[in-house]
């Protein structure tokens, strides 16, 4: 079985630091999706790592970490940030670093192409990370992308690349180098050649014999290109469907899902956040939490913890269990809100709208809990914490209906709490 870990929200709900907990026993960690959009922070025995394309796993030195078919893969970004984390000491090499041969390629052009169609959009734009993750996704969805394998048939990959090059500037009209980057690409690929592998077989082969096979999720179900705030959203299934298409992995092969839910709500980038405040409740949380987004350097948005958006995420994962972060950021606050339901035209609403403008007319119902006003940062034994905290935690068992097994007091490895 493939235990799952994925962000319950709009993402950078600490995902990356359950990752790296759990992957001290894990034998293996993948990345089913997404690209170096996503931005992953561990602090591990004091060293603070950002991953962002390679899984959080690689801390765990007995670990091997594999990315995926789903995942769209940027190689220059690829080694780059290899290099920065070989610098920071960490063992990254080809034993125990995978890449499917099936990964879709990000070119500089699909960055350059995902920048001109945000300046298009103006005052409209969603707020992408400029990663090309976008437009790379539409190639793969067009038939005109090109995968791993072709950098190892020369002339082919030089045909496909250009066929997609010229596509993209006869739609966008912008002059190119496309033999610069396609000598880059010579390069390339004889350094990826030895992590390239079919991981198909290769993750199968490590269920079947018992391994501890964890699954790293990016992005988060909020930004789900089905069941997000489209268009406000990324471009891959950031679920736990996109776990069994980015992985091949099928449905019966997995086990545990866990959910990462922040003790508040945060969103980066453009699009509808029902539960934001934008007043002294939203600033405290984004200075104390420290809401800056790990890729770009964004200010994070914050807001309350919202149930609508949790129950829509658990009908879609149905999480066997949570991960509660970042609830010492809400320590200093006297009284804490939830949003429980959406009001409507009169009607109250528990399910997430499809619709973005039924979203903007509608108002949030909430309850109101006291906060406990106390350092929580230092405990460790679920039983020591403030009793308003507990039943903090516990209000969002009961509302999302699935038990809360770890809580994050910190962002250090060890600033977890085990729910008995
Ligand atoms: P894209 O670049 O096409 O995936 O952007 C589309 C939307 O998805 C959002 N998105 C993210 N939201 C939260 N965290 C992400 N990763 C970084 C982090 C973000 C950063 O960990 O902080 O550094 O800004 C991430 N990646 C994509 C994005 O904001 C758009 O709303
Ligand atoms: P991810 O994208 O879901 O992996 O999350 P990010 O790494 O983008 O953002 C989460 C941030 O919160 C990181 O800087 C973590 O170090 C930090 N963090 C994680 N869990 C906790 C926690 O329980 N408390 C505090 N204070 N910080 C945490
Ligand atoms: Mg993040």
């Amino acid at each position: 079985m493939a235990n799952v870990v994925l962000g319950a929200q709009w993402g950078d709900e600490g995902k990356g630091k359950l990752v790296d907990v759990l992957a001290q026993k894990a034998d293996m960690v993948c990345r089913a999706a997404g690209g170096n959009n996503a931005g992953h922070t561990i602090i591990a025995n004091g060293v603070p790592y950002d991953f962002h394309l390679l899984p959080s796993g690689l801390v765990n030195d007995s670990c091997i970490s594999v990315i995926g078919n789903g995942v769209v893969v940027h190689l220059p970004s690829f080694f780059d940030e290899m290099d920065a984390n070989v610098k920071k000491g960490l063992k990254v090499d080809h034993t125990r670093l995978k890449l499917s041969d099936r990964a879709h390629l990000v070119f500089d052009f699909h960055q350059l192409v995902d920048g001109m169609n945000e300046q298009q959009l103006g005052k409209d734009s969603l707020g992408t990370t400029k990663k090309g993750i976008g437009p790379t996704y539409s190639s793969k969805a067009s038939r005109s992308g090109v995968r791993v394998h072709h950098l190892f048939r020369w002339d082919e990959f030089v045909a496909l690349y250009t066929k997609c090059l010229e596509g993209h500037q006869k739609r966008y009209g912008f002059e190119y180098d496309g033999k610069a980057e396609l000598a880059r690409y010579k390069a390339l690929a004889e350094r990826i050649r030895p992590y390239v592998i079919d991981t198909i077989p290769y993750i199968h082969k490590a269920i079947d014999e018992k391994k501890n096979v964890l699954v790293e999720g990016a992005n988060a179900i909020m930004l789900d290109l089905d069941f997000g705030t489209y268009p406000f959203v990324t471009s891959s299934s950031t679920g736990v469907g996109g776990v069994v298409t980015g992985l091949g992995i099928p449905p019966r092969k997995i086990g545990e899902v866990y959910g990462v839910v922040k003790a508040y709500t945060t969103r980066v980038g453009a699009g509808p956040f029902p539960t934001e405040q934008l007043n002294s409740v939203g600033e405290h949380l984004q200075t104390v939490g420290h809401e800056y987004g790990v890729t770009t350097g964004r200010k994070r948005r914050c807001g309350w913890l919202d149930i609508v958006v949790l129950k829509h995420s658990h009908l879609l994962n149905d999480y066997t269990s949570i991960n509660v972060t970042k609830l010492d950021i809400l320590d200093q606050l006297p009284e804490i809100k939830i949003g429980v339901a959406y009001i409507h035209n009169g009607k109250r609403y528990t399910d997430f709208p499809a619709d973005l403008d039924t979203l903007a007319e509608s108002t949030v119902e909430y309850e109101t809990m006291p906060g406990w006003m106390s350092d929580i940062s230092k405990v460790r034994k679920y039983s020591d914490l403030p009793a308003n905290c507990r039943k903090y935690v516990e209000r969002i068992e009961a509302l999302m209906g699935v038990p809360v097994k770890w809580i994050g007091v910190g962002p250090a490895r060890d600033a977890m709490i085990t729910k008995e």
